[in-house]
Order: structure tokens, then C-alpha cells, then sequence
């Protein structure tokens, strides 16, 4: 150790009241010298083995997972830059330039419109880097890199893609105006919006990481089998540090270096700020993630100070500034950026006259603008290929950047600089002349996009780095041709039905082990399940297709003497994704857009709790409907009082009305296996053969019955929504009852008595998908209100229906909202049997009483109408009444 530094490092250590300087001295020498004769890796070791013996000897160490907070990536070891600076920082200035431009521009044509500058202008180096250097476009094949943009930077992404001539003056005119003839661009990332553009929907912060983990997982799932080689493929997903606070965002780290995930970078924008304010003011949030993400067995690479910062910390021999740099929070250095160099110098520097002392040769203005480690090309570079080339763990680079960078007075560092849309002439004008961007005065008030002349070195330098990475990004690609389906055979027991008592969960698990098994689609099939797969009944598949794990089986399973042992292997086929239904659906998202991300057709069956797919997860669901995604959802034991004992978390009563709200899911209530199987195999046609952007979402229960065999003729009425189970005997009263899964049980019975004891003749509908109903009448109604002129046409509920007679009971074991939303449309109305209320634990029986949907209540309900219509007269209603024990004191269920 120098002199100089041994002074230096004295008064470090008097500050912290070090009892014996000559020892600790000595100590530091000795790793001095064995690093510079023996190599850091050396050091290393020794460091190491003297932490251990320090616990053998019962001092306690503190736990700390930080580093120093300077950048991980020390300067001698910085990667040379394989770019040409100039012409890549005239490129991000003209993207920066472009992207401002089309907010503002936006916002001064129609107030209010929205968009986001701060976002992109703290990121742009970061995006850059990737653009120029990382990036792998899809090229011929499929073989590219899956990016997940932060969804408010879409700006930078638009002028990106405009620079590279794929938007066209009138798409970035038309920012958040997709309406707009020639067509607009989507505020975020959409696929449902722009299918050819944008891959993965980001926007609803946490979804994103948590998707990106899963994706990287999935990329070796599909290696592992032999499927797709994706092992030169990257999953970068950029988040803000904001963001960070979600739980998803978090939520599956673990999972991504357990599983060894090379393939995954997260870039996170630590830019300190959120929407309202400072994510961590009084703390530091580099150094909070760096413990999360180093604890959880991450490479962590931090991106904190500039080139310029360099010669600076050379000469901190006290080590007092790393210090400083560590003690100040991140409140403070948000304050820096928006006061002047004097301010800095005096709040930061002047804490440690040896620190002031190593900037006293720099003025004011340059001081301020020492650059943070994210606005620094080199230093980016360097964590981008570290981060590239750690192939054994995922990694994850948090770079420090200013909010706003460039925006000055108009909002860097501010606090509002989140929201901030329309900026004055005058902050335009100093925005260009920073970035140096050739727009005359003149010509300035337009707020013209720019983009340098067809052949210029800015241009051809942007295509070409494109070009050798292999194409744009992003960019979406679908195959358009179907694949083989299975023949009909595989249906064929199902269509049979059998007089077995079984449920229509146990039903479909069947079909998914037939489908298993078929020669064409059986391996494209992904069984995705949270850990209930006994629940559901699906242990043979542990032996029949194995779980997946990367690692294959390291252990003897405890039933490995038994024949549905619990088998984990290296091409299993289920993911066991344990509990966690947010991620079995990031996989659910990963599987169900292969034939985008990868070219391949993949078959994901995700088969959950029903009460914990749309209520805790439906956001999830919602950015599958907009990814296009497509796979079956298997919400298995369903209804509110079909799943009996299990009390008001569990017992669903409600997911096929969140299921209503999402546009291009197909969902289904079935009461019977054959029906299941029409459904399932409409669904891989449609899917899998038509190609349409779509996916299904059946109900499964786990009440046992027997199954009956197909009704000739019913497949179109089962697919649309309803149709005609069971005719009642000939009588001369009449009445309908509409019944779906489970329940249909009781409606049967309730026929039966109808007709053995009060000579009603009552026909059963099976009511498999109100929500089909209800779109198709919905298109029936708009249709003839635009077309005036035109014969009016009906809604198939109504065609069917209109020359039944008698009232219309509906009962399903979901609220009567879910068969209400059809009532219109119905002959005379629907008057519907439901399960609305929380509910309680008990058995079937009681549960169906207690909700008013068992058969009694059904038969009395029934009569009821049918006194209404003044068929019947009221004794035959009292003596149902009295019959069944109904209770007209009884609570109302919706309410208690
Ligand atoms: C789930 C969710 N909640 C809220 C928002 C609204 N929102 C959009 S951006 C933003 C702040 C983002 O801060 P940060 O993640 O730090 O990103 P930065 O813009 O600073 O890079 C918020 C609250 C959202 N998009 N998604
Ligand atoms: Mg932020």
C-alpha cells in the first residue's frame, strides 16, 4: 500500500473508530500481495476461507449481500467498445428527438391524449445498446431474442422503428390515434393492436418480469424435449425501478436461478424515480435489489457512474468518496440533478475535505454533468455482454439513470416529470440543440419528426446493425399453416357416454391423457398444473409423461416402489409448476405463444382451482386475450356449492362472469363428457387448424354421475350455447328448465318430479356458454339496427326458443347474473336460479338449499311461473311448498 493511501485510508478508519490501524493494515497488505502475485481468483479464496473460520471461531459475521455502490464492472476490466460512439450517439439523440416529437405532437393535437417522454429519455442509452449491439431479430427462422419493452418507453420504440423506415410519418402522426385513417400506433405494447409489431404486452407493471422468467423457462423446457434448440436465444426484459414494487416483479426470482436460467437479463431503469415521487427517497434502491437479486443467486451488475467518474475514484486512496457515494440516498441524488454544480459541491463533496479536494479542478457545469452509468454507452456495453455472456445464471443489470435526461427544465430529475407531455417552443428548441438535432428554427414549430436522408452513415449504420443481428425488433411473426388434429377416434368414449358415475374433471383429464398419447399432437401438448394434480386426478401422468425439470431426478422419489411414482425428468412433459397459479400462467402465456415466439404450435392445458384463476390472476388473463395466446384454461372444481365443505375462498360461484369480460375467450359450463369432448375438439380446430386468436376456458366439476352418450345432431348447439338435453314427457302443461354442469343433475331430478308428481312436462336444455349466446345476439341486434332496411335477423336463442312454450327457468351454480345476461332474448324472460351470496362450508345438499338451486327449490320456482301465467292454481304451488319445507322466513342468501 502507498504512503499516500496508508494516510489516506488512516483517517478512513479513524472515522470508523478502528482500535488498531497497524493490524488492520498488515491484513490488508498480505491480500494486496496475494492478489497481485496469485490472481484476484486467489483472493478470493482466501477471503473466503477466513470468513468461514471466522464463523468456526463464533464471530458473528453481519449479514450483507451489498457491494460497494460503484459499479460492479471495475474499469480495468471494461470490455473495449466495438460501436462507433459518434454515429450511435447521433442516432439515439435522433430516436430521443423523434420520441419526444411524437408525444408532444400528439398531446398539442388533441389534449389529453397521453404518452410518456421521461420514461424513454432516462432509457435510451440502455435501449440503444441493445438496438446496436444485442438484440437478435427472428431473421429467417424463428431464432431470435424475446425483448419485453417497458411499456411506457413505447415512444423510443416507435422512433427506433420509424428511423429503421417500418412507421411511416402518418403511423407517428397518429400516436395513440390508431383510429385514425392510415392507421394510428397503440399507446403500449399490443399485440391484439399491432400483431405484426409488438410481442409481449408490458404495460400492467409485474406482469412482465414475472412473463420473462417464465418465458426463459419455457425456452429450455422446449430444448430439453427436443423440440426448438433455443439455446442461442435471450429473454431481455426492461423494467423500471418503480416497477419493481410489484409483487409478480419479485415474486419468481428464485425459480430463475434455480433453474440455472442464463438466457434471462433483467435491465432494470433505476432512474429513482416513479410516478409520484422517489421510489426509495430515504433508501437506496441499487443497493436494496442488489441484496434481493445477489441473495437469490443472481449475477448482479451494477451500472452506477459514468466514464468520466473513472479518474475521480482512481485517486479516492481513503476510499472515503465510495464512502460518500454510499451514504447519500437516493432523495439526495435526485436533488443533485435538478440543482446546480455548486449545490452538489457543496451537499455531496464537502462532507470529507479529501473528497472535496479530488474535484477541486472541476468547474461547476462540468461537475454536474458527471455522468450516472446508464446514460453511458461503454459502461452499458460492458454490463450488457456480461450479462450476455453469463450463461450458468440469469442477470440482472441496475443502472442508474436520470429521469427525463435531456429534458431540463421541463422536468429532469422533477418530480413531475412522469406526466410531463407538452413542453414549451423554447425547452424544444434547448432539447435540439443538446442533442444536436439539424431542425431549424424555422422549421421547429411543426414539431417535425426527423429522419437523416435514405444513405446517410446514421441510417445505414442503424440497418446494419440490425441486419447482422438478424432482422427488427421487435417484430411479430405467426405461421399461418394448421396442424394435423386427431382423428375422431380419440373422442369416441366420450361420445358413448357410460353409465360409471364419474365426474366431468376426471372426464377431461381422461381426454387430455388420450390426447397425450396421440402421434401428432401428443408432444405438443402442455399439461400445466399448480400443485393439484392429485386433486384433479392426474397422478398417471407423472409416469406416463414425467414433470419437467431441467436437472432430471437427482433423488430416489420416497413412492419410487410404487407404479405412479413421482418422476421428474429432463424431457417430462407436465410442468408442476408448484403454488403458483401466476406463474403456471406465465408458462400457460410462454406455451400458448409459441407458434409466435417460436414457430412451434404448442398445446398448453393449464388446470387450476377455478376460484384462483380470474379473481387472482384474471390480469394475467387479460394479457393473454391481447398476446393472441391460445390453450385451454381448465377452471376444475367449479361451482359454488358443487365443490361442497370448502367454504367462500374456494367455492366459486363467479368466474364465468370475469370470463364474460374478456373478448376472445371462448368459455363453456358442460355437464357432460361428451360434451367436454365436442368443445375441446372444436377448440383445437379453431385454434390449431383455422388459426383463430382465441382461447377456451371450461368448468370442470367433481360431483360423479353417469355420462350420457352424445345426442345425435347436438354438437352445433352444445358449441353455440344450448341446446335441447332432454324432452319432458307429453303433457298439456309445459315449462323449460335451462341447467349447466353440476346442476344439471338436480334439473334432471326436478323433471322427474315435475312430471311423476304434479303432471308437469318440463324439457332440459343444457346451457353450455352463456356468454356464446350472448355475443351472437349481441351481433344479431347490432346488425339489424344498422341495416334498418334489411329483413330483421334472430338471435339462435331466439330461433330456438320462439316456438316453445311455457316459462323459462335458468339454474346454474353461478350467480344468476351469468343466465340474467340472456334473458332479453328469451321468449316471455328467464327467470334464473343462482348461487349469489359468500356461502358457507357444508355438504352438496345442504349448500344447493341454502342457495335455492337444489331440485325442490327448482320444481317449486317452476310452479311458481307457471301460477304467474295462471296455468296452475296456488295449491299445487303450496303443496310443492310444503313438500320441499320451503321456508318463507328462510335469509336470503345473498346476504348472509
Ligand atoms: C399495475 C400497474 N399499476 C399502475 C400503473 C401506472 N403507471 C404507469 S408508469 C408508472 C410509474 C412507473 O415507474 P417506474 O417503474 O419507476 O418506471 P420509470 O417510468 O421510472 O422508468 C405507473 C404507476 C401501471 N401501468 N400498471
Ligand atoms: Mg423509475
Amino acid at each position: 500500500m502507498s504512503d499516500q493511501k496508508k494516510i489516506s485510508t488512516a483517517k478512513n478508519f479513524q472515522i470508523q473508530k478502528d482500535s488498531n490501524f497497524e493490524e488492520t493494515v498488515e491484513w490488508i497488505e498480505s491480500l494486496d500481495e496475494i492478489v497481485k502475485f496469485s490472481g484476484r481468483e486467489r483472493g478470493k479464496f482466501i477471503v473466503q476461507k477466513l470468513v468461514e473460520r471466522a464463523h468456526e471461531l463464533g464471530a458473528q459475521l453481519p449479514f450483507n449481500a451489498n457491494t460497494p455502490y460503484v459499479n460492479t464492472i471495475t474499469k480495468i476490466d471494461q470490455p473495449k467498445f466495438p460501436g462507433d460512439r459518434d454515429i450511435e450517439r447521433k442516432i439515439k439523440s435522433i430516436n430521443r428527438w423523434n420520441a419526444v416529437a411524437l408525444v408532444v405532437k400528439a398531446n398539442k393535437k388533441h389534449d389529453g391524449l397521453g404518452g410518456h417522454i421521461a420514461t424513454f429519455q432516462s432509457a435510451a442509452t440502455l435501449y440503444q445498446i441493445g438496438f446496436n449491439h444485442f438484440f437478435k431479430g427472428k431473421g429467417d427462422g424463428f431464432d431470435g431474442d424475446q425483448v419485453f419493452f417497458q411499456g411506457h418507453a413505447s415512444p423510443g420504440i416507435y422512433a427506433q422503428a420509424f428511423l429503421e423506415g417500418r412507421l411511416t410519418e402518418t403511423n407517428m402522426n397518429n400516436f395513440r390515434q390508431e383510429l385514425e385513417v392510415g392507421g394510428g400506433l397503440s399507446s403500449y405494447p399490443h399485440p391484439w393492436l399491432m400483431p405484426n409489431f409488438w410481442e409481449f404486452p408490458t404495460v400492467s407493471m409485474g406482469l412482465s418480469p414475472l412473463s420473462a422468467i417464465y418465458q426463459a423457462r419455457f425456452n429450455h423446457y422446449l430444448k430439453d424435449r427436443g423440440i426448438k434448440d433455443t439455446s442461442n436465444q435471450q429473454i431481455w426484459s426492461f423494467l423500471g425501478d418503480g416497477e419493481v414494487d410489484e409483487p409478480e416483479s419479485l415474486g419468481a426470482i428464485t425459480l430463475a436461478s434455480r433453474e440455472g436460467l442464463g438466457n434471462l437479463n433483467f435491465v432494470i431503469n433505476c432512474n429513482l424515480q416513479r410516478l409520484d415521487g422517489p421510489v426509495r427517497g430515504n433508501g437506496k434502491v441499487i443497493q436494496e435489489l442488489e441484496t434481493v437479486f445477489r441473495g437469490a443467486g443472481w449475477n448482479v451488475i451494477k451500472v452506477i457512474w459514468g466514464n468520466d467518474w473513472d479518474p475521480i475514484l482512481e485517486k479516492d486512496y481513503s476510499g472515503l468518496l465510495v464512502q460518500r457515494m454510499s451514504e447519500v440516498v437516493d432523495g439526495d441524488y435526485q436533488k443533485y440533478v435538478v440543482e446546480n454544480g455548486s449545490y452538489f459541491r457543496e451537499h455531496f463533496f464537502s462532507k470529507y475535505p479529501e473528497i472535496l479536494k479530488l474535484v477541486e479542478n472541476i468547474n461547476d457545469k462540468d461537475l454536474k454533468h458527471l455522468k450516472r452509468g446508464g446514460h453511458d454507452p461503454e459502461k452499458v456495453y460492458a454490463a450488457f455482454k456480461n450479462a450476455y455472456e453469463c450463461k450458468e445464471k440469469p442477470s440482472v443489470i441496475l443502472a442508474k439513470t436520470v429521469k427525463g435526461y435531456g429534458m431540463g427544465d421541463a422536468g429532469e430529475g422533477k418530480n413531475i416529470t412522469h406526466q410531463q407531455k407538452k413542453l414549451t417552443m423554447d425547452q424544444l428548441k434547448l432539447f435540439r440543440d443538446r442533442f444536436d438535432i439539424p431542425i431549424s428554427d424555422k422549421d421547429i414549430n411543426n414539431i417535425p419528426f426527423y429522419r437523416p436522408k435514405e444513405g446517410s452513415e446514421e441510417l445505414q449504420y442503424a440497418l446494419d446493425c440490425r441486419n447482422d443481428l438478424g432482422g427488427f425488433v421487435p417484430s411479430r411473426k405467426t405461421l399461418t399453416n394448421g396442424i394435423d388434429l386427431p382423428v375422431s377416434d380419440s373422442y369416441k368414449e366420450f361420445y358413448l357416454g357410460n353409465d360409471r358415475p364419474v365426474s366431468t374433471t376426471m372426464a377431461c383429464v381422461r381426454l387430455m391423457s388420450i390426447l397425450l398419447k396421440d402421434k401428432i399432437i401428443g408432444k405438443r401438448i402442455v399439461p400445466i398444473v399448480p400443485d393439484e394434480a392429485r386433486t384433479f386426478g392426474m397422478e398417471s401422468f407423472f409416469r406416463d409423461v414425467g414433470i419437467y425439470s431441467h436437472l432430471g431426478q437427482l433423488y430416489k422419489p420416497v413412492d419410487s416402489d410404487t407404479f405412479l411414482y413421482y418422476k421428474e425428468a429432463k424431457d417430462g412433459q407436465i410442468l408442476e409448476e408448484g403454488i403458483t397459479e401466476a406463474g403456471s400462467m406465465a408458462s400457460f402465456t410462454a406455451a400458448g405463444t409459441a407458434y409466435a415466439t417460436h414457430g412451434v404450435d404448442m398445446i398448453p392445458f393449464f388446470i387450476y382451482y377455478s376460484m384462483f384463476g380470474f379473481q387472482r390472476i384474471g390480469d394475467f388473463i387479460w394479457a393473454f386475450g391481447d398476446v393472441r395466446g391460445r390453450g385451454f384454461l381448465l377452471g376444475a372444481t367449479a361451482g359454488r356449492t358443487t365443490l361442497n365443505g370448502e367454504g367462500l375462498q374456494h367455492q366459486d360461484g363467479h368466474s364465468h362472469i370475469l370470463a364474460s369480460t374478456v373478448p376472445n375467450i371462448v368459455a363453456y359450463d358442460p355437464a357432460f363428457a361428451c360434451e367436454i369432448a365436442v368443445i375441446i375438439k372444436n377448440g383445437l380446430k379453431r385454434m390449431y387448424q383455422d388459426r383463430e386468436d382465441i382461447f377456451y376456458y371450461l368448468t370442470l366439476h367433481n360431483e360423479n354421475y353417469s355420462m350420457p352418450a352424445l345426442k345425435k345432431g347436438s354438437e352445433s348447439g352444445i358449441l353455440n350455447g344450448l341446446y335441447k338435453f332432454q324432452s319432458g314427457e307429453k303433457k298439456s302443461i309445459k315449462a323449460h328448465i335451462f341447467g349447466s354442469g353440476a346442476i344439471m343433475s338436480e334439473v334432471l331430478k326436478a323433471q322427474n318430479i315435475l312430471s311423476k308428481e304434479y303432471n308437469i312436462s318440463a324439457d332440459v336444455w343444457s346451457a353450455t356458454s352463456y356468454k356464446q349466446l350472448r355475443q351472437d345476439a349481441l351481433s344479431v341486434e347490432r346488425w339489424n339496427m344498422l341495416n334498418p332496411k334489411k329483413s330483421p335477423k334472430k338471435p339462435y336463442v331466439t330461433q330456438l326458443l320462439e316456438n316453445e312454450p311455457g316459462p323459462f327457468i335458468a339454474v346454474s351454480d353461478y350467480m344468476k347474473l351469468i343466465s340474467d345476461q340472456i334473458s332479453k332474448w328469451v321468449p316471455g324472460g328467464i327467470r334464473s336460479l343462482g348461487t349469489d351470496g359468500f356461502g358457507r362450508s357444508d355438504t352438496r345438499e345442504a349448500l344447493r338449499r341454502h342457495f335455492e338451486v337444489d331440485h325442490g327449490m327448482i320444481v317449486v320456482t317452476v310452479l311458481y311461473e307457471l301460477f304467474l301465467r295462471k296455468q296452475i292454481n296456488i295449491d299445487l304451488l303450496n303443496k310443492a311448498m310444503t313438500n320441499f319445507k320451503i321456508d318463507n322466513k328462510k335469509l336470503n342468501p345473498l346476504f348472509i
